[in-house]
Formats: structure tokens, sequence, C-alpha cells
């Protein structure tokens, strides 16, 4: 009885001595029992990982009563919940950031001093959770702590891949590849929950069956799979909530296969079924294009319909009629990777809960918002249906349905202009008959939008053109953001505290718009010590490991240039690199006393290469070849040298962009559809070398173009120096001059190098580095200028950092909640 049950809950509370302390004592004594208990090493002896295990499980647990108190409290109220779909996040570590959000960072430190132990060696210990391949993947993970930090009511939902992105091994400067098994050692930031399992369907056939006189479909599955949820609890900073990214690994079902099992070929049918097991193991290392493989339409299939059945479930706990799922949930898609909830929704709410088609196209299209991170038409996905067809034969046929709708209510509103009808139709008729799904989550969702300003126009201009001209309104732009917490408060610690004393609160760390305030300061000599001190203390940091990784020992007092970010074309990473020879072909004809005025640079470039992408794998070995030339020249000295960072990843970026002194983001314009590593280097005071592309667009609003770098030929521009070609282009000497030598093996490799020289020259150049390296010079040489003057550079440096409050992803969320999903904060109480 339920007094029985407050009873014992009391009794519990009693015995429990209240909630988890954390005064240094209390984390002392609770590590200590990890030590003996969950990592089973004896108290008197364990080493840093060991240590590391006991202090994450000591934060774990205090994540798990925060999450809770937070998941009890959203019951309780049920308010409206927005589903955050992403089949990719990028959440490096977790300890420190727990900790910070916690707002236990000191306490851990000193309980873990008195152990013998340093907090930062600990930190260090963990590995990163790389479920995702770039920018999309670490935006979904800055937005969940945005989404924890506001008090927002939402759940993430993803793959608990067992294999994340690729570790890049560099041999003789040539990518490889090796697995990450990240799961190895254990990961105790997840709660695996055996009993929160469903069951997935694949294959099969779809049949009709008449009850009460009406006729509907069933699918009969020809394949079941069990998906197990694994809880991340994602604490929000500075409040008690702690919400919840919820992956799913699949299992083999549990529903025995008789059949199998009674034609005595047991070893064969339990081989089988283990074969399910594959379908959450590994991440596609591509992030352009996803086209046509049965493995990945699976992942997607089974990750949707494993949250959906649970997004139901939790829905359904409350609440009887399906027509109040609009008021009570928003579905995000990140990308069109989830797309397929689309008519997994319809054919639930249709096959299953028995509801009209236009009822059911109702809710579906109430439901849904969809935001795309691409400019290329042909990066858009499309599966064939074929494969649909086989894997999800009801889905297909639902899908059929949406199109015919959708085309008959075009007509109404267009006619039978059948260029458009055929362009705009989800169904693509061709070579191969194929689904567009940015087409169907365009018509299916009640908002789309772009992931910066620039973006979201060329969205509506040229990508999606004919879809903005019929639905204008369903058209939105929420410019990317990052978080704060992450990028400024864990990764860089020094300017964090320096912030927070000049402008005397900690407030910023919630409320980003404060750091604006810093502009008042921007003059001050003062600020200005303690300014370049934090740099050349973060500058010593990445020195230290450029060192330890490449053995090469670089000078403070040289300008760190960084370029990373995945390889590219269109990023224009060997734009960089020419830059770099042609900078090093002018010091070697320097008469001696002009060297004098050269501003040392230190190059930095760390990226990883797409396995099957050729073009990006020969940009690494060029920047290898390139490097060892540069860097083995006596006669260069100090002055530039060269570092390729293998195997990049997120907690390798915590320690790169606080030390950087300039960054580059420098993609033909019109390419980028954001860009988000641009706005951490801003919230760090480094300064930026760019295009005017993706969200770049929208800095210089903010800090204005005097404190940064800009060149290069802008969105409008671009098409007419590719139509026109050579008529108009003015490709400089030097440029030419640089690609000779490449050509000519002055870098050795001279073959391998030659396909990649064709890509730039002529009318082969795509990207127009040819047409913008005049300008891109002189933005360097301006940088080179600034730099010499100290104070120049240090006011600009602050500045950066406070105009950089636009680009947290507090302000994206917030956009977000309120113009796209309707909900509102739901704090827990304290
Ligand atoms: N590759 C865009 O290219 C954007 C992020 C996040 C990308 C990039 O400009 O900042 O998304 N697109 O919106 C995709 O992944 C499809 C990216 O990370």
């Amino acid at each position: 009885s339920s007094l029985d049950r407050t009873a014992k809950a009391e009794r519990m509370f009693e015995l429990m001595d209240g909630f988890l302390k954390n005064d240094p004592v209390s984390l002392q004594k609770d590590i200590l029992d990890h030590v003996e208990y969950t990592v089973a090493r004896s108290r008197f002896s364990f080493d840093d990982f060991e240590a590391y295990q006991a202090l994450s499980h000591c934060i774990r647990d205090r994540l798990i009563e925060r999450w809770h108190d937070t998941q009890i409290h959203f019951k309780r109220k049920d308010p409206k919940r927005v589903y955050f779909l992403s089949l990719e996040y990028l959440m490096g570590r977790s300890l420190s950031n727990s900790i910070i959000n916690l707002g236990i960072r000191d306490q851990c430190a000193d309980a873990l001093s008195q152990l013998g132990f340093e907090f930062e060696v600990l930190a260090e210990q963990e590995g990163d959770a790389a479920l995702g391949n770039g920018g999309l993947a670490r935006l979904s993970a800055c937005q969940m702590d945005s989404l924890a930090t506001m008090d927002f009511p939402a759940w993430g939902y993803g793959l608990r891949y067992q294999y994340g992105l690729f570790r890049q091994v560099i041999l003789d400067g040539f990518q490889h590849e090796q697995p990450d098994y990240w799961l190895n050692f254990g990961n105790p930031w997840e709660i695996e929950r055996v009993h929160v399992t469903y069951p997935v369907k694949f294959y099969g056939t779809v049949e009709e069956d008449i009850s009460n006189g009406e006729k509907y479909k069933v699918w009969i599955p020809g394949e079941m799979v069990e998906a197990v949820a694994y809880d991340n609890p994602i604490p929000g900073y500075g409040t008690r909530n702690t919400i919840t990214l919820r992956l799913w690994a699949a299992k083999p079902s549990n529903q025995h296969d008789m059949e199998a099992y009674n034609t005595g070929d047991y070893i064969d049918a339990v081989v089988t079924r283990q074969r399910a097991e594959t379908i959450s193991s590994i991440l596609y290392p591509d992030d352009r294009s996803h086209q046509g493989k049965e493995l990945r339409l699976k992942q997607q299939y089974f990750f949707v319909s494993a949250s959906l059945q649970d997004i139901i479930r939790r829905f359904k706990d409350g609440h009887k009629d399906l027509n109040q799922f609009p008021d009570k949930v928003a579905l995000q898609l990140n990308d069109t990777h989830p797309a397929l909830a689309i008519p997994e929704v319809m054919r639930i709410l249709v096959d299953e809960e028995r509801l009209g088609w236009n009822e059911a196209f109702d809710i579906t299209c109430k439901i849904f918002s969809f935001t795309t991170h691409t400019v290329l038409a042909e990066a858009l996905e499309k599966i064939p249906v074929d494969l649909l067809e086989s894997l999800l034969p009801r889905h297909l046929q639902i899908i059929y349905d949406i199109n015919s709708y959708f085309m008959e209510e075009l007509k109404r509103r267009i006619g039978l202009d059948y260029n458009r009808l055929s362009r705009m139709s989800i169904v693509e008729e061709g070579a191969v008959k194929s689904i567009r799904m940015a087409n169907l989550s365009i018509f299916c969702s009640h908002t789309v939008n772009g992931v910066s300003r620039l973006h979201s126009e060329l969205l509506q201009t040229r990508v999606f053109k004919d879809f903005y001209e019929m639905w204008p309104e369903k058209f939105q732009c929420k410019t990317n953001g990052v978080t704060q917490r992450r990028w400024i408060v864990v990764s860089n610690p020094s300017l964090c505290a320096l912030i927070s004393k000049w402008l005397g609160t900690e407030s910023w760390i919630r409320d980003i718009d404060l750091l604006m305030g810093l502009r008042e300061y921007a003059a001050d000599i003062s600020l200005h010590q303690e300014w370049q001190m934090v740099r050349k203390i973060n500058k010593m940091r990445l020195a230290e490991y450029i060192e330890a990784t490449s053995g090469l020992k670089v000078s403070l007092d040289a300008m760190f240039d960084v370029q990373i970010k995945r390889i590219h074309e269109y990023k224009r990473q060997l734009l960089n690199i020419i830059g770099i020879i042609h900078r090093y072909d002018c010091i070697k004809n320097m008469a001696k006393d002009d060297r004098k005025k050269v501003v040392p640079r230190i190059c930095i470039i760390g990226g990883k290469a797409a396995p099957g992408y050729e073009m990006a794998k020969k940009i690494i070995k060029l920047c290898h070849a390139v490097a060892e030339k540069i860097n083995n020249d006596s006669d260069i000295g100090d002055l530039l040298k060269l570092v390729f960072i293998p195997d990049y990843n997120v907690s390798v970026a915590e320690m790169i962009i606080p030390g950087a002194d300039l960054s580059q983001h420098i993609s033909t314009a019109g390419h980028e559809a954001s860009g988000t590593g641009c706005m951490k280097f801003l919230m760090n005071g480094c300064l930026l070398l760019a295009t005017a592309d993706g969200s770049t667009v929208e800095i210089i609003e903010e800090i204005g173009e005097d404190n940064m770098f800009l060149f290069g030929a802008k969105v409008h521009e671009v098409a007419t120096l590719r139509e026109k070609g050579s008529t108009i282009v003015k490709v400089p000497l030097q440029f030419a001059r640089v690609v000779r030598m490449v050509r000519d093996g002055y870098f050795g490799f001279q073959d391998y190098f030659q396909s990649l020289c064709d890509t730039v020259e002529g009318s082969d150049d795509y990207y127009l580095l040819g047409a913008d390296f005049e300008s891109y010079l002189e933005a360097q040489a301006a940088a080179d200028k600034a730099f010499v003057d100290q104070k120049k550079w240090t006011q600009m440096s602050i500045l950066s950092t406070a105009g950089s409050g636009r680009f947290s992803s507090d302000r994206t969320i917030q956009d977000y909640a309120e113009q796209t999903w309707g909900i509102e904060p739901c704090r827990c109480p304290l």
C-alpha cells in the first residue's frame, strides 16, 4: 500500500543519512570505498588509473542522486518534453566536466591531494567517448550540456557504438586507421538498464488483415533484435537538474527461434543470434555521405524504433489520448540520420494504434522539427528503394503514401509543373530509385532550420528553394553555439579565473552575455598583463604536448597558428599548406637582414581524413612531407615550423585551443554550413583568420572586421568565379610556383602528389585556392603585423572573448526552446 511505501521510503532515507556529502573528507571516504569495493584494489595500493576509476564512481554516485531527483520531478510536473534524436555524440571526457558542473572541483582536488594524487593527472587517465565524426556530433554534446544547465525537460537519444571514431596513427606521414574499442577499460559514466529493452524488427513482409470490418496492415518481421538502454547522466551547471542521454546497444533477442534450436544446430543458432550485436558495433567514419549501406540503414532504424517505443511508453504513462502527443512531445531530427522516425511514427499510429491516416499525419507533422547541417545538395542522404523495401517493407509503403499525398497537395498549389514536382518529390526516379530523406523531413516537419544565418539563407535560395517558396513560414535559422562550461571553464581554467576576477562574478558561466563586460577593460594595461600571462601558460602546455608527440621544441615567442578540423577539400587545409610552403620559400630567398623582420610561426594542423577519402589522405601526407623539409632546414631555424598533431579529438582540442594565437577557418565561401571550432577559439581569445563563410559572418558582426583577419571571395562571387574561370580568375605567380615545387618533387613523393596538384590548377580548382591565394597572403601579412604589436593583439584578443557570447549553445538552445519546440524550463528544487 502507499502507506507502507512512504514508511519504507522514510526508513531508507534515515538509513542513507541524507544525500552524499561533498566536503573533502566525505569525498575521500567515498573514493577509498570505491577503490576497495568497485575497483577491487586494496586501499593501500592503487595507481593513477585506479584512482581515476574510483573518483569517477564517486562522482557518478552524485550524478545519479541528482538524476533520480530530476526524473522524479519531471514526472511529477509532466511538462512538454523535447527528444533530441542524433546518431552522433562527441562527448569526449566526462570527469572534469561533471565535477565542474556539480560545483565540487576544489573539494575534489583537496580530497585527492591529501591522498597523494593530483586531480589533473587523474583526469588525463580518461579516454574520449568519440561516438561521432566532427562538428555535428560535438554540437550535440554541447547542446546536451546547455539543455541540462537551462533546466529543460530534455532527453538525448543515440547509439552506443562499441567502436567509436577510428584512432589516427601516422606512419611515415600516412594516415592509418585503428579501431577505437573505447569500452575496453570500462565506462563509469553509463548505467546499463538491463530491464529497459525493446524489440526492434527488420525484414519480412506486410500482410493485410481485417478487424471490426476495417482493413489494416500487419508487418510480419523476418528478424528481431533487442535494444538495451545505457543511460548517461548529463549534469547541468548551477542547477540540480541532470538529464539523460540514452544510448542503445543491440543484443540478440530473447524470443527464441525454436525451429533452429530443435533442428539440433545449437552452435550455429547461437552464432547467428550473436550477429545482432553488430548493429551497434561501429560508427561510420565518413561525414560526407552515408549512401546505400544496409548496416547504416539498420542502425538508423534500430535507434529510431527503440527511442520511439521508449518515448511513447513514457507518454502513455499518464496520457491516453494520442491527440495530446504534440502537446507533450517535441522530436528534433539532428540531420536526416533519424528521419526514419517519421514513417515509424506513422506506422505506430496507423497500424498499431489504429488512428485514421489523416489524423496520424496531422499528429506527425506537429511533433517533428528538422535541422540540416549541410550546404551541398550532393551530401543529402538518399536511400535506395530496393534496400528499404527489403529491410523495412512497411515503411516504404508509408513513405509512398506520404509522397502521393504530398504530390497531390503540390499539384493543387502549383499545377502540373513536372520539373518542379520531380525535384520536390520524396521519391527520386533514376538509375537507382531512391528516397530523399531531406525532402521527407522537410515535408513532415513543422520547422526546418539551418545552422548559421548564411546557411539558412542558402537553404532558402538554393538547396531547398522550391520548398521555401511553398512554405516560407517553416524555415528558420538557429546559429550553432558551443558550451562555455567545456570550452572555457574545463579547458582553460586560468582564463576562467581571470574573466571571473575582472567581471567580479562567475555568473557568466550560466549567463554568457555578461562576457561583454570585458569590453570596458579592453585597453586596460593590467588586464593586458594578466591576459598575456594566461595565454603564455596555455602556450607552454601546448608546447609541451608538441614536444611529447613530435619531439619538436618550439619557441613560445612564435605565433601559434592553428587549423584543426576534419580534413576536407572544401575546408582547404591545402591552401594553408601552400601558404606555408610559400612562406618557407620567401624566407629561404631573403637577405639575412630581412629575416630579422620575419614573425616566427609555429603552424599546427590536425584532423582525421575519412578512410576512403583519397585526396584528404594526400593532404595529410603532404603536410608531413613539407614539415619534414622545413623543420630540418637549418637555414630556417625558429622562423617557421610545421607540426601535424596526430589523432585529433575532443580532449586534444581542449588542450590546443587555449594555446592558439591565430586559428584558420578558411573554407571556400558557401561550403561550411556553420563551423563551431571558430566559436571555441573566439571564446578563448584566439584571433581568427577566416573567409566570410558559415558562422564567421555573424562573428564579424559581433567583434567587427577590425578584430579579425578576413579574406577571400564572398559567397555571391564564388559562382561567378567558377563560371567565368580563367577569364576573370587571377592566380598569382607565387601560387603556381608552389604547386610546381610540389609537382617537381621538392618534398619527395612526386608521383603521389600529382593528382593532388591537379585539383588546384586551372579550371579544376573547384575550391578556388588559386583565386583566393593573394588575399589569403594579405590576411596573413596583416596577422604578422598585428602580432608584432602585442598591445594591439591583446586588445583584439580580449575583444574576441568579449564578443563570443552569441556563440554559446545556451543561446542556441534558448532559441530552439522558444521558436521551435515550445518547451519551458522545469527546474528541480534543490
Ligand atoms: N560536418 C557542417 O559541415 C557544422 C556542423 C554542425 C556539419 C559544419 O559546418 O558546423 O555540421 N555538417 O552543425 C554535417 O555533419 C552534415 C559537420 O560537422
